[in-house]
């Protein structure tokens, strides 16, 4: 499996554990320098819609391992939550792929009663089912953690599980630019989330032993209650063509769209461009002829399933 290494995070693994007693990468959520997004911010377009291939890993009781917990918004509670036990993983599916945009593209939600009881797991994607990358990561946790014992948020970047039940743990996909031919950064169809086991036998990008709570029972490993999408190829892009503005978006198999425009949005009054469109899977485009240089148009689509 090929991985990318930021310059950031190389430059931390030349640099080694820090003995400072705060690591270097964002703090906890309500911190200044924290990168955690809730559950309810606007910034969340879509949520994961359906599941694959759970492995479930040891010490997990029967009620933990329904995997529908972790489709649909984040609920931030502890229980809508599907556990992964001790090394295991999931894979969950989105209607409408997941594209890198602007800065942070999806986040994924653990259940952690608080900042620091910090149960990891490292994220993985994939543009075609099969062939899945794995996000760099780092953990400068010195030494192991008993079954309740406390993980720096500072000390970790790169793994899911980084801060408190309602608040997601975001990722950029461009971490993953180059990485190889067979990833497509601008259609992500599949989110894998493996376990950390939490011993030291897992390691990071840098080949460092990674530490969290261990052994923990019942509901081993990550918890996972949802993971929400910032960039969605469902969002319509916006060009110019010879025969005026051209909107092309990822028509999801089944959704009915409509592409709507406005000259003031402040009005609220919205007029149809497009008639009901059925999506089957695929890039749709439109184009407004009706437009002219000297005026500012906006548009949106709005769409039911
Ligand atoms: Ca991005
Ligand atoms: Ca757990
Ligand atoms: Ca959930």
């Amino acid at each position: 499996m090929k991985r990318s290494i930021g310059p950031a995070l190389l430059a931390a693994c030349l640099a080694g554990p820090l003995p400072c007693t705060a690591g270097p990468y964002a703090g906890a959520a309500g911190t200044s320098n924290t990168t955690a997004i809730a559950a309810d911010d606007p910034r969340f377009v879509a949520w994961a819609d359906d599941w694959t291939d759970y492995q479930v890993g040891p010490e997990v009781d029967p009620q933990w391992q329904n995997p529908e917990n972790a489709l649909g918004p984040a609920e931030g509670d502890i229980y809508s939550i599907v556990s992964l036990g001790r090394g295991g993983s999931i894979t969950l599916t989105f209607r409408a792929p997941i594209t890198d945009g602007p800065r942070w593209d999806f986040a994924v939600f653990e259940n952690s009663f608080n900042d620091t009881f910090l149960e990891l797991a490292y994220v993985e994607v994939s543009s075609d089912g099969i062939h899945f990358f794995r996000l760099a990561n780092a953990s400068l946790t010195p030494e192991p953690v008993p079954s309740y014992g406390a993980v720096d948020s500072t000390d970790i970047d790169g793994l899911a599980g980084k801060y408190r039940a309602g608040y997601g743990t975001p990722f950029d996909l461009s971490d993953l630019r180059d990485s190889s031919p067979l990833l497509d950064l601008s259609h992500i169809t599949h989110v894998r989330l493996v376990d950390v086991i939490g011993d030291g036998t897992c390691t990071d990008s840098c080949g460092r032993p990674i530490y969290d709570p261990y052994p923990t029972t019942g509901s081993a490993g990550f918890d996972l209650d949802a993971v929400g999408v910032i960039n969605s190829a469902e969002r319509p892009r916006i060009s110019r063509s010879s025969q005026g503005i051209r909107l092309q978006w990822y028509a999801a198999t089944a959704r009915t769209y409509r592409v709507q425009y406005c000259d003031d949005p402040r009005g609220g009054d919205w007029s149809n461009l497009t008639p009901e469109l059925v999506g089957e899977g695929a890039e749709r485009s439109v184009i407004d002829t009706n437009v002219s240089a000297s005026r500012i148009r906006f548009y949106r689509t709005v769409y039911h399933d």
